[in-house]
């Protein structure tokens, strides 16, 4: 079913709709669409901060929607596992196949034999925890641990806070100060830029903390270049200047706060020089900074993602995240700190669910790898992929490939276009995109719910993730409810479900604001909401769960076999793998013009980045814009872009992250050599000519 009210279906006419990808910023679109086709994608008005412009990447999508790599109907794969070839099939044969395996796998190994594994996808509230989690909860399979991204930002960002709200965009002009730290909006939420611009322009002044030289931090006044993984001795270093000083807010620690002596004492090691030392930084600079936040208000801080994918990562996030409390900048707008608002809704798919969690094994998604090669009781028998690309994003690439590559292991995919993970599947069922059904978009970055609604037909046979599960659970003879088959019954369900306040307007006029009108003021419009409403800067449960309790650093995991760091940060190419396929070279390694002088290299030579589990092969850019002993590739690669099948990943260890579990993709420590004939995998070979522009950042 097609939404293009107005005019002719076959005219040209122009529809309004969200992109809810893994994106802070869920721009309101404006797709122009001819004969029922996608011709172009823009931002539109309607939603403020979209401001009537979008991403280079979102404008493309329509390549994605009728490229080349799109799934058009049900696949079973006829080579061997790995060799590509599949057989068209009907969704029935297909469903009845995946069906009968479950079935089969179930009376033989137990259902927790199964792991449905998914992540962002398109990240609304329809595509994800609605038939689909009924089904797997019914059946009683293994359940997925989503840790692959902003689960130590998020524990941390909770026990401080619990789910209060950020602030957002908007609120930025009014700041004093601004700190980005561990964020990229030039990639990865772009609206933000502009409220930061004006902010400058009035005279705000920047501070970037980022082992990369960004775009902001080229315009900052201040850029903090520290060695991955030390942010957490940075934030101490400032908390300790703060209580030394004087300058910590000792009222409203005293109202509002638990364990700030524990933290104080913690922090107390962390001289401006010691941390300088450990970070890599000039001691004064990181002192000019600690003055700068202890004085300058309204001052916000932009806690991102970057400074999490470390074996510190967890206890970065509190001591980042704990900043504004003990400077005492909550109160006044712009002032604060933005984290993830995913949570400020409040809302659980428990809600809208309807069917109990069982109570079967939990396991951790950034141990994919070693989950299908190494657990027992049961061993992993089916893989069932949806809204996650997996081979492109885990840890420990080559262990989820030999993982993947078991013969009695029955994989189902499903996806939108053939990915790397794909090509690997028993199984792959087509999916819609977020242009072509219904959800649900909860914005991470803003603050709002909107309505995102198909603006073409599904494409070829193209199924909405609601309507796959529910007919899956029928066939299985489960109960998903019969009024929810369809994701246009499921978003009616969904949305009944909500406190009326919402559903209303949200179903009226497609979006709701938030708190605060959607510019909430910490500790005015929006308060913690902890077990007692404090901000709990010592949270005792996560002293047990980090490994060397709280704010404690872990040293540098370098050797002298793998002296450098390997980061991969987003780029504006990609959301996570999404879009992949649609890079046009091969991607390049990012280096410090030192470093390769120091190995000889120069831009343009084909290298060898390696460690002991595995190795990339790529060319080299000098790019003095990288911190010297820190090298980068782009985040969500797929196998095509580099010169033999292997991605960052394939350098990313699964050890997993001091608090919740997460992964450490900016860890992964390397060496980098000259390569006279690069290991060509001609079956993931997509270019022969290299791009000059593709850049990191
Ligand atoms: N274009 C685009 N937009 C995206 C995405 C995408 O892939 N592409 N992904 C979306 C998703 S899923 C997410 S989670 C967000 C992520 O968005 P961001 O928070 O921006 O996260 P990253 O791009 O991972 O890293 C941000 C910055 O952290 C730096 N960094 C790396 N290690 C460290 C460290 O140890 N300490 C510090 N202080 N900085 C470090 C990197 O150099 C990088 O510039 O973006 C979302 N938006
Ligand atoms: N090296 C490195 N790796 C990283 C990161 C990093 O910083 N460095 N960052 C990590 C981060 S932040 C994240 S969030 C993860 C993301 O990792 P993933 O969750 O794997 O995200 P994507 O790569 O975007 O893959 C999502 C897939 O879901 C499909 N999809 C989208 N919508 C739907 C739908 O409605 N139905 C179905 N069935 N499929 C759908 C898309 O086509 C896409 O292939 O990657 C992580 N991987
Ligand atoms: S990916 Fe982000 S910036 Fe691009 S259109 Fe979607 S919400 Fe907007
Ligand atoms: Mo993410």
């Amino acid at each position: 079913m097609s939404n293009s009210d107005d005019e002719s279906t076959w005219g040209r006419s122009k529809v309004e709709t969200v992109c809810s990808l893994d994106c802070p910023d869920t721009c309101s679109l404006e797709v122009t669409l001819e004969k029922g086709r996608i011709v172009a994608i823009d931002g539109s008005d309607r939603h403020a901060v979209t401001d009537g412009y979008i991403c280079e990447k979102v404008r493309r999508f329509g390549d994605r929607v009728y490229g080349d790599t799109r799934v058009p109907h049900p696949l079973i794969r006829e080579g061997t596992r790995g060799e590509g070839r599949f057989r068209r099939a009907s969704w029935d044969e297909a469903l009845g196949t995946i069906a009968t395996r479950m079935i089969e796998i179930r009376d033989q190994w137990g259902a927790e034999a199964i792991l449905p594994f998914s992540y962002g996808g398109s990240n609304g509230l329809l595509t994800q925890d609605t038939a689909d989690a009924r089904l797997f909860r019914q059946f009683g399979t293994s359940r997925l641990a989503r840790t692959v991204c902003a689960i130590p930002t998020s524990t941390a960002n909770q026990a401080l806070y619990g789910k209060m709200a950020g602030v957002t965009y908007p609120d930025y002009q009014h700041a004093r100060l601004i700190v980005v730290w561990g964020a990229n909006p030039s990639s990865s939420g772009i609206h933000l830029v502009p409220h930061i611009k004006t902010a400058q322009k009035a005279g705000a002044a920047l501070v970037v903390i980022d082992p990369r030289r960004t775009n902001l931090a080229r315009q900052a006044d201040i850029h903090l270049a520290l060695a991955p993984g030390t942010d957490v001795v940075v934030a101490l270093s400032i908390h300790r200047y703060l209580f030394e000083h004087d300058l910590a807010d000792q009222q409203f620690l005293a109202e509002h706060t638990h364990g700030a002596e524990q933290l104080r004492e913690r922090a107390a090691e962390w001289t401006f020089d010691r941390a300088a030392e450990v970070a890599g930084l000039d001691a004064e600079l990181l002192e000019n900074f600690a003055e700068m936040y202890a004085a300058i208000s309204p001052a916000v801080l932009r806690c991102g993602w970057g400074l999490e994918r470390n074996r510190n990562g967890g206890n970065a996030a509190l001591a980042v995240l704990a900043l504004p409390t003990v400077a005492g900048k909550f109160g006044v707008r712009g002032g604060g700190y933005s984290m993830s608002n995913s949570g400020a809704w409040n809302l659980s798919p428990d809600t809208w669910i309807d069917t109990p969690e069982p109570d079967t094994r939990i396991v951790n998604m950034n141990l994919l790898g070693r989950v299908l090669l190494e657990y027992r009781d049961p061993p992993i028998q089916m893989l069932f992929v949806y809204n996650c690309n997996p081979v492109a994003t885990m840890p420990n690439q080559n262990r989820v490939l030999e993982g993947l590559a078991r013969d009695d292991l029955f994989t189902v995919v499903f996806e939108q276009v053939m990915t790397d993970t794909a090509q690997l599947a028993d199984v792959v069922l087509p999916a819609t995109t977020f242009l072509e059904s219904y959800d649900v978009a909860k914005s991470y970055g803003l603050s709002n719910l909107q309505l995102v609604r198909p603006v073409i037909d599904a494409v070829e046979e193209a199924r909405p993730n609601v309507e796959v599960f529910a007919e899956l659970a029928t066939r299985l003879g489960l109960d998903v409810g019969q009024d929810q088959a369809t994701d246009a019954e499921a978003l009616v369900h969904l949305t009944n479900t909500l406190p009326e306040e919402i559903r209303q307007p949200l179903m009226e006029t497609g979006i709701v604001t938030g708190a605060g009108d959607g510019t909430p003021i910490q500790f005015v419009d929006v308060f913690p909401d902890t077990p007692d409403g404090k901000v709990q800067l010592f949270p005792e449960e996560l002293e047990r769960e980090s490994p060397a309790g709280l704010y404690r650093y872990r040293e540098d995991p370098a050797t002298r076999d793998y002296p450098l760091t390997l980061i991969s940060p987003a780029t504006e190419k990609t959301i996570s793998s999404t879009l992949g396929e649609l890079r046009t070279g091969v991607a390049r390694l990012q280096m410090h013009p030192d470093d390769a002088g120091a190995r000889e290299l120069s831009t343009g030579d084909t290298v060898r980045i390696f460690n002991a589990l595995g190795e990339v092969h790529c060319p080299v850019t000098l790019n003095a814009d990288m911190r010297r002993g820190t090298v980068g590739l782009p985040k969500g690669l797929w196998r095509m872009s580099t010169f033999n099948g292997s991605t960052a990943n394939a350098l990313v260890s699964d050890e997993l992250t001091d608090i919740g579990g997460g992964a450490v993709f900016n860890d992964a420590r390397v060496e980098v050599a000259r390569v006279m004939t690069a290991r060509f995998d001609n079956q993931h070979l997509a270019f022969w000519t290299t791009d000059p522009v593709d850049q990191v950042h």
